[in-house]
């Protein structure tokens, strides 16, 4: 008997449908809800960010845990619901199981939506800023674990990079030495979330959607049970200069450290204290860079879904 019979999935009837006639889907995390921006934006940057993958040609499934099963879609209810309840916690990967036993709610990071998403066949997820490997991290051993999920899940996860609240070149290392492709789509660089670069060039380059589907499903034909990773950059006009949060980023650091913040928790106090820094310009950037990743992850998935229906009809 596979997972698929023991882990209760409950789809949107929207979602269902998609996935039985192989139209594009992407799936979504609801950390971003709950602990990415204060109510009432977090539910109306959700609303747009599905709206962005709609507007890409896909359908969204933004993920979370609730009752003891995995919604694959969540119903405006749901957002509402999440968005405004405080204390909803915060699920990564070795969260889930213990989260699903006790029956309450909880929010999905990168690392558990893509577990989710590929329970659920869905191959495409968007999120704007993956976790990585974090500053100083060679004392504190604090690497994401989004980065060894996606050694261990074969989806395509569409990103701005990662913020620079992390080790940017320490994170494509380890992605590098796991095996992880990263391309760049229609850009240089590998880009630091609503910067569009962090200094750092990206392993490869593909500027043609087509291109991509056909490379994603190079990597798994070559045996790899593991995420494939596209970077797009946030759009120009909404695009904050590295130098502007690199100051806010130090002081936050330090600040962590002082206070003895670790583990989980430090995701959110970096990014809540970054924001207080720029005076809520980055929360701004914050939402646009959501939505263009998800408008570039809708309009990936629907290349990918014709490339898929094109070799079925070739076979
Ligand atoms: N990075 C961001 N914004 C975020 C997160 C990461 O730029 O909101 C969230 C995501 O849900 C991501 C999680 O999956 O934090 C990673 O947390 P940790 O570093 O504790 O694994
Ligand atoms: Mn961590």
């Amino acid at each position: 008997m596979s997972n698929r019979h023991t882990i209760p999935l409950v789809f949107t009837d929207e979602v269902r449908d998609a996935l039985r006639t192989g139209r594009p889907v992407v799936a979504l995390e609801s950390n971003v809800i709950t602990h990415g921006l204060p109510y009432p934006d977090n539910a109306a940057t959700a609303r747009k960010v599905e709206d962005a993958v709609r507007a890409g040609g896909a359908v969204p499934a933004t993920i979370c845990i609730d009752a003891g099963e995995i919604r694959v879609g969540m119903t405006d209810a749901d957002i509402e619901r999440f968005a405004s309840l405080p204390g909803i916690p915060k699920v990564s990967s070795r969260d889930m199981p213990v989260v699903l036993a006790g029956g309450g709610p909880g929010a999905t990071t990168v690392a558990s939506s893509v577990v989710a998403a590929e329970l659920a066949g869905i191959t495409w997820f968007s999120s704007a800023g993956i976790g990585g490997v974090h500053r100083g991290a060679q004392d504190t051993w604090d690497v994401s674990s989004d980065l060894i999920q996606f050694t261990r899940s074969r989806t395509a996860v569409v990103c701005a990079g990662a913020k620079m609240i992390l080790d940017l070149g320490l994170t494509l290392e380890y992605l590098e030495t796991q095996c992880v492709p990263v391309v760049s789509y229609r850009w240089d660089d590998f880009p630091a979330f609503y910067c569009r670069t962090s200094g750092h060039r990206a392993p490869h380059r593909l500027d043609d959607e087509h291109a991509i589907a056909r490379a994603a499903e190079a990597h798994w034909a070559l045996g790899n049970h593991s995420s494939f990773l596209i970077t797009t950059p946030v759009r120009e006009e909404d695009a904050i200069d590295s130098a502007e949060v690199d100051t806010a980023i130090r002081e936050a650091v330090t600040a962590a450290a002082r206070d003895g913040v670790t583990g989980q928790g430090i995701t959110k106090y970096l990014m809540h204290a970054v924001d207080a820094a720029t005076r809520g310009r980055s929360a701004r950037a914050n939402m646009a860079v959501l939505a263009s990743c998800a408008e570039a992850a809708g309009r990936l998935a629907t290349a990918h879904a014709q490339h898929l229906a094109e070799r079925a009809q070739k076979s």
